[in-house]
Parts: structure tokens; sequence; C-alpha cells
């Protein structure tokens, strides 16, 4: 009795998660057929994402990193697949019972799916399509209960043991599916970019050709770090996608892709970097980007300085409805950020904003570098929040002067002698006038300075140290060209940076 009782336990949680799982899969090809972001996993996975505390999430991007994502798909994937094994052991006794419970874990992914921002009613298909399949597969998995309960056998349904199979299939299949049409409707390869009326000098050689372990003067697309909301690319139509200037502005616009294309391009040297990033961090780093500069697509919605509208600042939006805020200042003060197309010679890849994106210099990422843009609002801080906004991050939030040590690597060995000690630093529409290496506490000693792009681009440096035996304690911090030294006075990146100098140690043998 006891065996075949947990054979049937056993026999039920398969079949829940099966349903479940195949209901899931044709859910996520629905959504990618018609909204990916409404696949029911990612949907309730956004929905954590926007959730979380903004400590558990500092935490969860400083200790995972970019693994973060997996993580969060995986830890909603075991609740949901715990609960679907519960409902299918349920649907053994009580079927009713146990396709109520498909049906409700569905009905939450449809109701995270309909309430995020920008979603129509059709966001809720996909669930429908997965509470649907799912409680068919349950059907064909569970067997018609006995009249006499004692009689209660491990049986299958009536499929048989087939079903299972067949179900474990029908799942990949159409997630595979899913995935392959997500992909094929983002058309990236289709892009020609004209070329920039108004071009960039070519990038003079970097450091990193005459001492290895510094970084590149100008950050490979594949190596630029990312940082966002998202569990997934979005999938953009451009034909469909289109560019919004409204709010407050004498004379509202829309643009397709072509037409900002045909708007005259400029090309700039440009370091991007993160409010999250630690002092010594990863998040930083320098491209060319290929863009129209935002203040001449702001003039064709008639507006050329501050006194043309009420607004205080730049709500911009994604094709998600994730919202960032840029004061009006800094977007009308020269600086001249970018509504880019292209990164690094190509069009923009999916993980950097593709189509469009803003570059705004001199500010971190979130205050000014809304990837996938599609609409740009004039508005008031009074009026509206954008989401860092909302989760008490800073509203404007200019980049620190920093500075990272790249070679000799933290806690590494170097042979006695001359050792290159070298990296990069970065003060965005300042300028870095110099770079300082102390060594064990002593002196700070000026390094040498690599090719000089423009304020708001990194200078690498090096410095060639007279290394001794033993253990040393290394320094960096840089000045700026208006005079600010780099504090060593530590601060956390929330709300609004970083402070503080980096320190390494390092053997010498
Ligand atoms: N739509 C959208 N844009 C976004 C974000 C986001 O989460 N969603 N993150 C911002 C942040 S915090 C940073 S630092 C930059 C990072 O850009 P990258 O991933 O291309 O390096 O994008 C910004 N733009
Ligand atoms: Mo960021």
């Amino acid at each position: 009795m006891a065996p075949s009782r947990l054979q049937a336990r056993l026999t039920g949680a398969a079949a829940g998660i099966l349903a479940a799982g195949t209901g899931a899969a044709a859910a996520h090809l629905v959504a990618a057929l018609t909204d990916p972001a409404t696949s029911p996993v990612l949907a309730v996975g956004s929905q954590v994402i926007d959730l979380t505390p903004t400590p558990v999430k500092e935490w969860a991007v400083r200790e995972l990193g970019t693994a973060d994502k997996p993580v969060l798909i995986g830890s909603v994937l075991v609740g949901t697949l715990l609960l679907a094994a519960l409902a299918g052991m349920a649907a053994r006794r009580w079927f009713v019972a146990g396709a109520a419970g498909i049906v409700l874990l569905t009905g939450v992914a449809g109701f995270v799916a309909v309430t995020r921002p920008e979603a129509g009613a059709s966001a809720v298909l996909p669930a429908v399509v997965a509470a649907a399949v799912g409680v068919a597969v349950l059907a064909l998995l569970t067997p018609r209960p006995r009249r006499d309960p004692a009689e209660r056998a491990p049986g299958t349904g009536p499929l048989g043991r087939r079903g299972f199979l067949l179900a474990a299939g029908a799942a990949i299949a159409l997630a595979g599916a899913g995935e392959w049409i997500g992909r094929a409707r983002t058309r990236i390869a289709d892009v020609v970019l004209p070329a920039a009326r108004r071009p960039a000098a070519p990038l003079p050689a970097g450091l990193e050709e005459r001492y290895a372990g510094i970084s590149p003067f100008r950050t490979p697309t594949g190596d630029f770090y990312r940082v966002d909301t998202r569990l997934t690319l979005p999938v953009v139509d451009l034909d469909g996608w289109r560019l919004r200037i409204d709010g407050d502005v004498p004379r509202p616009v829309e643009l397709t892709f072509d037409e900002l294309l045909a708007m005259p391009l400029v090309e700039r040297d440009i370091t991007m970097t993160c409010v999250s990033n630690e002092v010594g961090g990863e998040y930083v780093g320098a491209a060319r980007w290929l863009g129209v500069p935002l203040p001449r697509l702001l003039a064709r919605a008639g507006l050329r300085s501050t006194a043309d509208t009420g607004a205080d600042q730049l709500l911009s939006t994604d094709v998600d409805g994730f919202t960032i805020s840029t004061p009006l200042e800094a977007v009308l003060d020269g600086r001249e950020p970018l509504v880019a197309v292209g990164m690094n010679g190509r069009p923009l890849p999916r993980e950097h904003g593709f189509p469009v994106r803003l570059v705004t210099p001199g500010l971190y990422g979130f205050v000014g570098s809304t990837k996938w843009l599609t609409r740009l609002t004039l508005t008031t801080y009074a009026e509206e929040t954008a989401y860092w906004t909302d989760r008490e991050w800073a509203t404007d939030a200019p980049v620190k002067v920093s500075s990272r040590i790249d070679t000799p690597r933290p806690l590494s060995t170097a042979d006695a002698g001359q050792v290159v000690v070298g990296g990069v630093a970065w003060a965005q529409q300042r300028g870095v006038a110099g770079v300082e290496l102390r060594v064990d506490g002593g002196a700070w000693q000026p390094c040498e300075l690599g090719p000089d792009a423009g304020i708001d681009y990194w200078r690498q440096w090096y410095f060639l140290w007279d290394a001794e035996p033993g253990e040393h304690m290394l320094a960096v911090r840089a000045t700026t060209e208006d005079g600010e030294v780099q504090t060593s006075a530590r601060m956390t990146p929330f709300p609004e940076g970083s402070t503080g100098v980096q320190e390494i140690v390092v053997r010498v043998a």
C-alpha cells in the first residue's frame, strides 16, 4: 500500500509540473508572437524585481553581478514548480481542486502582466493560454478516480506513460519556438546607419598597446558593462517603433526610425558610469556613440530653451514603460546628450538599447541614459516621478570623479624591479587633469596620462614603479581639470554614487 501511494503522489506531482510547464511554454510562444514582456515567468519575475526593496537589489547587483537575473528567474521557477506539484497531487483526489490550482497560478501571472505599466488588455492572453493548456494537460495525465477510494491505483491518465513524454516534448518545443521567434523579430542586421555629418576624430592609440592590463581606451561593445531591470531584452519591431516628444512642448512630434536617421548625426566619445559602481568597480565603459543631439530633437518640438516650457525635467520612457528622469537644465546646458542609434560603429546591440537610447555625458546612467527609448515627455518633478526616484535614489546625479587600478591585479604577485601600475580615471563634463599613486601610505606621486579624447571620456594612466620585495599597498586618486581632488572619504553607491579611493595589496617576490 505505502509504495504505491508514494508512487501515486510522485506521478501526481509530475503531472502538475508538466501541466504548468507546458502551459507556461505555450504562453511563452504566444507572448513571443504578441508582446514578449507578457510571458508569465518573465512578467512575474519582472514584478518581483520591481517590488524588491532597494537594499536587497543593491546587494544582489553587488554579490551576483549580472547573475542576479538567472537567480531571480530560478527562484520564481522553483516556487511555481512546487505549487504546480501540489496541484498535480490534489488533482488525483479531486480534479477540480487541482485544475483550480493551475488556474490560480496562471491567474497570478496574468494579473501581473496586465497591471504592468503600458500593458494593454491583450497582455492577459498568454496567461489565458497557459491556464487552458495547463488544465488540458493535467486532465490527460490524471487518472479518472475509481468509485471505491480504497482501490486508488498509481494510474497515469488517458494517455498512459507516453503522455508524460509527450507533454515534456511539447513543453520544450513550444518554449524553443517562442525563443526563436523572439530573436527573429528583432532584425538588427537589416539596419544600415548613415555616416555622421559631424564625425569624431579617430581615437588615438591607447596605453593598452604599450602596457598590457590597462583597460582598452575604447571598451569593445561585447565587454561593455550592462545594468538594467530587464529579465529579457525587448523585441522592438522597427516598423512599429516611434519616438514621441510630448508634454509641455510648443509642438509635440512623433518620429519614425527612418526620420530619426535622416536628421544630421554626430559622433561622440563618451564614458558611461553606473551609480552602482563601487570605487574600483567594473560598471564603467567608454564607447563611440552615433546619434542626434537631444537639443536638436527638442528644437523640432519647438523647445529651444527653458523659457519655452514650464517643465523642469525630461521624463524618458522605454518600450515597456520604464522611466528615467533627467534634469532639463542638464539637457540644455550645452553638454549635448545624444539620442543614440550606434555604438562603436554599429547599430546599438539589444543589450545596450536597440534601436534607440539616450546617452547623457556627466550623469550616471540611471538619470540620463535610457535604453529602448520611445518617448520624451517635458514635465515637472512635482508632477511625475521616475522608476529610481520612486526608490529613493537621487534625482540629480552628476558622475563623481573616480579612478581605478587595472594592473597589477589585487593580491597578485609581481617580480621585483620595474612594475607597471596602470588603469583609468574619469570625471565626465570636467575632465581629468592628473592622476596620482600612493605606495604604502607614502606621498602621492604623479602618474603619466594617456591620450586625451575630451572631458567626457576617461583617461588612461600609468606609473613605472620600482618595486621591492614584500607586501605593498597601492592607492590611486584623480584630480579634475577644475581642481577637485578625489576624496578618500567613503560613501556607498546609494543614493548618489560612491566615493573613496581604491586601495589594493600586491606582493612583490
Ligand atoms: N530602459 C532602461 N534604460 C536604462 C536602464 C534600465 O534599467 N532600463 N538602466 C540604466 C542604468 S542604471 C545604467 S547604468 C545604464 C547602463 O547602460 P548599459 O547597460 O548600456 O551599460 O542604462 C540605463 N538605462
Ligand atoms: Mo546605473
